[in-house]
This record gives C-alpha cells, sequence and structure tokens, in this order.
C-alpha cells in the first residue's frame, strides 16, 4: 500500500484526449480510433518514489458542458487534470467553466492543465517547415481537414483553430477567473510527449497539499 492515495479527475470537452492521455500513462498505449467514453472509467496509477496511488477517473466526454451534470463524479477529488485540445480553440475557451464546476463541488485543489495532441502542431510544422502560428487560420483547417477528416478522430465539420501557447501561458499565469497561477503542460498521448511528468507534477502538488492539513 502507498502511503498517499489520492482520487484525480480528468475533466474537458470531448474527444480532447482524456482517455488516451490515462491510457497512455497507466498502460503505455495508444489508439488512434475514438471510441466515446461511456459513464466512467477508472484505472490506479502507483508512483513508487512518491509513495502515492493515484485513482484516475476518466469522465465521459460530451459535445459541451452541461452545468451540473458531472458533479456528483467530482465528490472527494483531491486532484483533476483539465485537458483541451491545441487545435480545436473551443475547448480551450470553456476551461474555466470546467474549473468552476469542480471548485464547486471540491473547492480550490490542485489542477493542471494539458494542452493535447501537441503531435498534430509538430507534424504541421515539418511538413510546411514552418511554425504553425504564422500560417493563416484557412491554410491550416485546410491542412486539418486534408489531414485528419478520414481518420475516425474528428467527425466531418470540425473547425480547427490551433491556439497559440503565448494564450495558454496568458491564461495560466493571470486571465483566467480564479486568480490562480495554473501549471500547464503541452502533451501527445500519441507520442507521450510530457504526459509522465504531468502526472508526476500533479501527485506531488497533492501531496505538498495533504500534508499542509494533515
Ligand atoms: N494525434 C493525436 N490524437 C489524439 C491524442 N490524444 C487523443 N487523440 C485522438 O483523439 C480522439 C479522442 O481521444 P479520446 O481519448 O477518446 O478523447 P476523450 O473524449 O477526451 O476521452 C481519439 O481518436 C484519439 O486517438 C494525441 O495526443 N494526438
Ligand atoms: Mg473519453
Amino acid at each position: 500500500m502507498a502511503e498517499h492515495a489520492a482520487k484525480v479527475v480528468i475533466l474537458g470537452e470531448g474527444a480532447v484526449g482524456k482517455t488516451s492521455l490515462v491510457r497512455r500513462y497507466v498502460d503505455k498505449a495508444f489508439d488512434e480510433n475514438y471510441v466515446a467514453t461511456v459513464g466512467v472509467n477508472t484505472k490506479n496509477k502507483v508512483i513508487d518514489d512518491l509513495d502515492i496511488e493515484m485513482n484516475l477517473w476518466d469522465i465521459y466526454g460530451q459535445k459541451s458542458i452541461s452545468p451540473g451534470k458531472h458533479s456528483t463524479h467530482y465528490i472527494g477529488s483531491e486532484g483533476a487534470v483539465v485537458v483541451y485540445d491545441v487545435v480545436r480553440r473551443r475547448t480551450f475557451d470553456t476551461l474555466d467553466r470546467w474549473i468552476y464546476e469542480l471548485f464547486q463541488v471540491t473547492g480550490k485543489i490542485p489542477v493542471v492543465v494539458l494542452g493535447n495532441k501537441v503531435d498534430i502542431i509538430e507534424d504541421y510544422e515539418e511538413a510546411y517547415e514552418t511554425v504553425f502560428t504564422s500560417a493563416s487560420l484557412e491554410e491550416f483547417h485546410d491542412y486539418m481537414v486534408e489531414e485528419y477528416y478520414d481518420r475516425s478522430i474528428y467527425t466531418p465539420g470540425t473547425r480547427f483553430v490551433p491556439v497559440p501557447f503565448s494564450e495558454l501561458k496568458g491564461w495560466a499565469r493571470r486571465d483566467n477567473d480564479f486568480g490562480i497561477k495554473f501549471p500547464y503542460f503541452l502533451t501527445s498521448a500519441k507520442t507521450g510527449k510530457n504526459v509522465e511528468k504531468a502526472f508526476r507534477y500533479l501527485a506531488k502538488r497533492m501531496i505538498k497539499n495533504k500534508i499542509r492539513y494533515v
């Protein structure tokens, strides 16, 4: 038995990669096929050297947030991973609402914010030998439609608008509704980039938080 045990909820809009991030972290695997989560899946992960067992609650993604719908699943959470999709701005714009809904139930608890699917941007930059921030929005959108509409990861009609890193930084440092500096990571469940690091960071914050209140 680990010394610490903590419930962690994974939040964010549908198809941002919540299930994939947990799968990458716990099972070291990735699947490009999108299967919407039904109900809630939980997985345990022990970090031996931190002596903590995290009980990860992967809550079903849906098209958009509807207040109160998830609240019962938040009860008892000691930390949260809040995820958006770096190529769909809409999923970034609702971060405040997800966190607000969470904090209503749990009070302020440690949160890490993940801008997921950063591999898509890296692939784009490699293909065009440019940075996506210098691409026109139309060019980026056309690229995404060309590359991704025939895969199951996005439904046809999806609007692709990338979120610049500077905006994530600005939101996490000051432009959020909570007056909190949120730690943030750009991740890829596909390549594994920063996934381990992000969960580990959250684990450390939760341990600190617990010790403070014991
Ligand atoms: N390229 C890429 N695709 C991803 C990544 N994470 C998730 N996906 C894909 O995005 C879709 C939705 O992922 P899923 O984990 O089911 O999202 P959830 O609804 O938030 O649980 C699936 O097709 C995944 O394969 C990522 O980091 N990179
Ligand atoms: Mg899911």
